[in-house]
């Protein structure tokens, strides 16, 4: 199939027919359960959603596609920069799906089915991408609520192509694989899986560090470990990806990032932070989601040689939201560092605490550097 030569790594057809799914996803917003993500609640998106002939009426098909990103992780990496979800630490993958698509949709429209309408998404419009992949057998929902197969475990992304003509549909799969397994569920650091197959997105780390645009809650902060941008903690976890190929695109290979670390990306003024995450997915945190990221790492990694950076970013980043999550992280240095090792750096953590608590000029500031001062006294 020409889905597999462009270089995806499954291709499935699905008739188009309501979705089981659009009554979980109607629960789920009911519940609250997309937090902040006000753009899925919209009329507009949830009519979509639930019928897709409002995108592209005389809708027949939907034609699925999966493409696997890098299982790997390196571990001096990690330590250097924080831990990145490994769909996001090469190019942007809407980019790598982009060209693939629309080599497709033209292949589609000029070859395959001349004068066809077909529209191509991928995380870029009111569609259910997971409950399509679904019910044209690229896998199962599991209990994580993410889509996954034997053959490709769960390291992959999704795409689509909406098309005015019927075709022979995929069957679903026969069953489900994850059977009485709940690793995910019990190695979410969060609680975010609050059930099986439901996911409270207000406790995922992924929407607290990528959607979330305020601070992050901080009762939920030193759960966040050191995860600057995403998580991968339900899927690592799982049995399914022990096997995962690694990523045929170069594409969506690891950047090295090699003269970064935590502390140096806390120096990312806009247009630094602009151009080296031009073509990565990172920018979508802004550059004052990112920095706060970042913050509550070195907060919950709580090392002294971090004190200097966290200083001054709490003394002169432009930004309040940095300012306020640097001012926790020193906290939590003052808290968790012990005194006879690092006797000078808890005084620079309490010199530019008091500083920040009585002078800041934003109030959410000063009230964490007061929070802060308490909690490492
Ligand atoms: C909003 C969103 C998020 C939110 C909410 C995630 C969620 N689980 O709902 C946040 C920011 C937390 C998020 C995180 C991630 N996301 Co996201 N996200 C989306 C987005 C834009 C919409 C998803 C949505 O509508 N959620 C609401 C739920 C209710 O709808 P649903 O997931 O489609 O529902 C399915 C199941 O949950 C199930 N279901 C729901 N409730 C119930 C209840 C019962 C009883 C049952 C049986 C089933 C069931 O039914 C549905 C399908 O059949 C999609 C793209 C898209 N347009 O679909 C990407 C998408 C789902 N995300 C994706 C990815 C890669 C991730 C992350 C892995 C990124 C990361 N590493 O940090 C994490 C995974 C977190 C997780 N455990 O799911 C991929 C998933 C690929 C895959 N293999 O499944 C998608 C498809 C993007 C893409 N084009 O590839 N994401
Ligand atoms: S991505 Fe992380 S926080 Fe979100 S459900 Fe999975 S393990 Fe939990
Ligand atoms: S960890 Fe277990 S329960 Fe969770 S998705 Fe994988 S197989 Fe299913």
């Amino acid at each position: 199939m020409r889905a597999l030569k462009l270089g995806f790594e499954a291709a499935g057809i699905a008739a188009v027919e309501p979705l089981a799914a659009r009554a979980h996803f109607e629960a789920w917003l009911a519940a609250g359960r997309h937090g902040g993500m006000s753009y899925l609640a919209g009329p507009k998106h949830r009519e979509r959603r639930a019928e897709p002939a409002r995108i592209l009426p005389e809708i027949r098909t939907v034609v699925c596609v999966a493409l696997c990103h890098d299982p790997a992780r390196d571990a001096a990496r990690d330590r250097r920069l924080g831990r990145i979800a490994r769909y996001a630490a090469g190019e942007d993958y809407h980019r790598v799906m982009r060209d693939r698509l629309r080599a497709l949709q033209r292949f589609i429209r000029e070859d395959a089915l001349p004068g066809a309408r077909a529209l191509w998404y991928s995380d870029t419009g009111a569609i259910l991408e997971r409950g399509w992949a679904e019910r044209c057998g690229l896998g199962w929902i599991g209990k994580h609520t993410g889509l996954l197969s034997e053959r490709f475990g769960s390291w992959f992304l999704l795409g689509e192509i909406l098309l005015d003509r019927p075709l022979d549909p995929d069957p679903p799969l026969a069953r489900e694989r994850c059977g009485t397994c709940t690793r995910c569920i019990e190695a979410c650091p969060t609680g975010a899986i609050v059930a099986p197959y439901q996911l409270d997105a207000r406790l995922c780390i992924s929407y607290l560090t990528i959607e979330l645009e305020g601070a992050i809650p901080r009762d939920l902060r030193p759960l966040v470990g050191d995860w600057i941008f995403g998580c991968d903690v339900c899927q690592e976890v799982c049995p399914w990806n022990r096997f995962a190929p690694p990523a045929r695109e170069a594409r969506l290979h690891a950047r090295k990032l090699e003269d970064w670390t935590l502390e140096r990306f806390l120096t990312l003024d806009e247009p630094g932070f602009d151009a080296l995450f031009a073509a990565s997915p990172i920018r979508r945190a802004s550059r004052a989601g990112f920095l706060r990221n970042v913050c509550v790492a070195l907060g919950n990694r709580a090392e002294a040689g971090a004190v200097p950076a966290l200083a001054a970013a709490l003394a002169s980043d432009p930004d309040a939201l940095v300012r306020a999550h640097a001012a926790w992280a020193l906290g939590e240095i003052g808290r968790r560092v012990g005194a006879e090792s690092a006797a000078r750096a808890l005084e620079d953590v309490a010199q530019a605490l008091r500083k920040a608590a009585s002078s800041d000029f934003d109030d959410a500031v000063r009230e964490e550097a007061e929070a802060a001062l308490q909690r490492s006294s």
